[in-house]
């Protein structure tokens, strides 16, 4: 579903949105039946925890990259409202998906409480330039109900998180942006909703993780990353180092041009087309219409 103009306001102004209905119904559905391709379903790991020790050996286990082995999973990515909503945010249109992960969690793996950061420190070689349009969108689509039990990201306002310097935190060690622990418990906000739930913040937003207090919590979502092409100095994956993983050939096969270009494939006009690269680029994905760069 569209996300309302407001919620952009609100990323804007104070550094996050969060909208509920995002996904429809069956393509929540279809995301969170390709999830178990991944992971255990919840009952499957809380019958035997040990059984998935691998997700239990820090709290950045349950993360996988993408490209999935799932269509239903890869579109959401670049989902077209997740373009539209980059697009209107960052004002432009020539959109870059820097990142895109799953991320699962399950109660008692491991303790997955978090101090305040900012994630510039590693999708930025420099700082947020405090600028309109800002330059770097973070999404997470929720795939499972989160509520107050299940681990829900907090996130300070702007108008709060305003106040700790980018870089360094006096008091704190010199190496990371964490400022101590306990701080803004009044002023954060727990990002919590249905599955299908779409939040999105800016990458100079305080926020962490938090602890999962539910018994048997489990906490499912999928992470994009976008920003404009262009600087040197952000992301995080070069597409082509993956693209040889089981479902990148999948997305160049069903996705549209403009969504291919979101990982730098490039688009039709670009010089770099001719006889001889749509001959090849053909042999590489047979299932590829190419038409629209001939
Ligand atoms: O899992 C979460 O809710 C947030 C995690 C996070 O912010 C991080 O690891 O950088």
């Amino acid at each position: 579903m569209r996300v309302p103009d407001r919620c952009v306001v609100d990323l804007r102004d104070r550094g996050y949105l969060i909208f509920e209905g995002f996904l429809e119904a069956d393509e929540l559905a279809a995301a969170q039946d390709a999830l178990w391709l991944h992971y255990p379903r919840p009952e499957e790991y809380f019958a035997d925890p040990a059984a998935h020790a691998w997700l239990a050996t820090s709290q950045w286990a349950g993360l996988i990259r993408a490209p999935w082995p799932s269509w239903s999973l890869n579109r959401l990515a670049f989902h077209p409202e997740l373009l539209d909503l980059a697009e209107r945010f960052l004002g432009s249109a020539d959109l870059r998906l820097y990142e895109a992960e799953l991320w699962a969690k399950y109660a008692g793996a491991v303790d997955y409480d978090q101090r305040h950061h900012r994630d510039f420190v590693n999708h930025s070689l420099v700082v947020p330039k405090r600028a309109h349009p800002a330059t770097q969108l973070l999404t997470w689509i929720l795939l499972s109900d989160v509520g107050d039990e299940d681990g829900p990201t907090k996130i300070v306002p702007l108008s709060a998180g305003e106040s700790v310097p980018y870089w360094p935190i006096p008091g704190d060690h010199d190496i990371t942006n964490d400022p101590p622990g306990g701080m803004f418990a009044e002023e954060e906000a727990s990002m919590t909703g249905p599955a299908g739930t779409l939040f999105a913040f800016r990458s100079d937003v305080l926020h962490r993780g938090s602890r999962m207090t539910g018994e048997r919590s489990a906490r499912f979502a999928l992470l994009a990353d976008y920003d404009a092409w262009g600087p040197r100095w952000t992301g995080r994956v070069a597409w082509a180092e993956r693209a040889t993983q089981p479902g990148w050939s999948e997305i160049v096969e069903l996705a549209t041009p403009r969504e291919r270009s979101v990982f730098g494939w490039p688009a039709p006009g670009d010089p770099y087309w001719d006889e001889q690269t749509l001959a090849d680029t053909q042999t590489r994905y047979p299932g590829a219409d190419l038409t629209p760069y001939h």
